[in-house]
């Protein structure tokens, strides 16, 4: 039997396998072993080639971003409003056929924003070409789900898709750690109650995947799922946006369920231009994306023309190293005005976390 064959014959089981008590165990171990030779089939697609053809697209800029979307929804419209791109536009769907790149700049940002052509149902199991979409979209370090109002569905079904293909949108990876030991076989610590699974299905979920002597330690109460994502090696973390596009086709009213019901989505009109501020400073905030602007002693202002882009997190260490090797070396101190700054020009160390539009100084030797 071949590998896709099993993958077939263990998801007909797993459907075919009632969700009660009794079956746990039995439908983790599937979930599992799914998980399992699906990892198996990517690696070796990847050894032959065979996913990675198509749509390559380079990375460039401070950040990527994948516009994903039913046909049709306005996604090559947006990319011709916010960049430089061309990407044709048309009434009937699938125009878009090729991952068409442009770069957004926003707040002295790039930013890479992909044209990816529409997913479709069934793009995990390269209905449509789905399989090179979805590892563009993998490569992002965020998506921005559209939906126009008279398919919402497709927010649901997109991340349903993406999820499908390893992709986890506005979710943190699990915190589990898992270490191979000599002897002793599985040995499963949980310093918190875990409420959704017990310790025998997890004992049999590692042993599926693979482990005989382990130790898993679980620090949150976690699903069969969440479990799975830990142990497999092809899962990816990033944030998502919601963007209702065509907003000049929807009244009042139903904005306001819109919004109760997708959790406040964006509205924006690509083709009129509507709203696009908002999205442009979204998509910079959800990238984590921070600017800082660096003083020279000699001058009274920073040029806050053009910032250093750099990400949330960042101390004055990461800011020295961007900047020049010999900067760490020869570190003095820094200077920071804003809102990182207990006071006007407070004066930090190499360990000082970084806020947007921090003004830095650094003293060299
Ligand atoms: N009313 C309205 N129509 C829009 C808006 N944005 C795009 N459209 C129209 O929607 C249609 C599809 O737009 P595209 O930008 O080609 O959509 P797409 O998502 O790139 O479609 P595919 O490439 O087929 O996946 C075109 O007729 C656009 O003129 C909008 O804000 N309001
Ligand atoms: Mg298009």
């Amino acid at each position: 039997m071949g590998i896709e064959d099993e993958i077939e014959a263990a998801r007909e089981k797993l459907q075919e396998t009632p969700v009660n008590k009794a079956t746990e165990t039995e439908r983790a171990r599937l979930k599992a072993k799914i998980a399992q030779l699906e990892e198996e089939q990517e690696k070796r697609q990847a050894e032959t080639g065979s996913s990675t053809q198509g749509y390559a697209v380079e990375k460039t800029g401070d950040a990527t971003v994948a516009l994903v979307g039913y046909p049709s929804v306005g996604k090559s419209t947006l990319l011709n409003q916010l960049t430089n791109a061309e990407s044709e536009v048309g009434e009937y769907e699938f125009t878009t056929l090729d991952v068409v790149p442009g770069i957004l700049q926003h707040r002295g940002a790039h930013i890479q924003l992909l044209d990816v052509p529409g997913l479709i149902g069934g793009a995990a199991d390269d209905k449509g070409g789905g399989q090179q979409v979805l590892s563009v979209i993998r490569n992002a370090d965020m998506v921005v789900l559209m939906a126009d109002p008279d398919r919402l569905d497709g927010f649901d079904r997109m991340d349903e898709e993406l999820y499908d293909a390893g992709i986890r949108t506005n979710m943190e990876p699990p915190n589990i750690k898992v270490t191979k030991k000599d002897k002793g076989g599985i040995d499963v610590k949980a310093p918190i109650d875990l409420t959704q699974i017990d310790r025998d299905t997890l004992e049999d979920v590692m042993e599926q995947w693979g482990y005989v002597n382990a130790t898993i330690v679980i620090r949150e109460d976690v699903g069969i799922d969440r479990v799975i994502d830990a142990l497999a090696t092809n899962r990816v973390y990033m944030p998502a946006l919601k963007v209702v596009n065509k907003a000049d086709q929807i009244d009042k009213d139903t904005k306001i369920e819109i919004e109760d019901e997708y959790d406040d989505p964006i509205f924006i009109s690509a083709e009129h231009g509507t709203n696009l501020e908002t999205l442009k400073d979204a998509i910079f905030e959800h990238l984590g994306l921070i600017r800082v602007y660096l003083k020279q002693k000699s001058n009274t202002e920073a040029d806050k023309e053009e910032p250093m882009i750099m990400e949330e997190g960042d101390s004055v260490e990461t800011l020295c190293e961007q900047l020049h090797d010999t900067f760490l070396d020869r570190f003095k101190h820094a200077r920071v005005w804003g809102e990182s700054a207990k006071h006007p020009g407070q004066r930090v160390g190499l360990d000082h976390t970084i806020q947007d539009e921090d003004t830095i100084e650094i003293t060299k030797q």
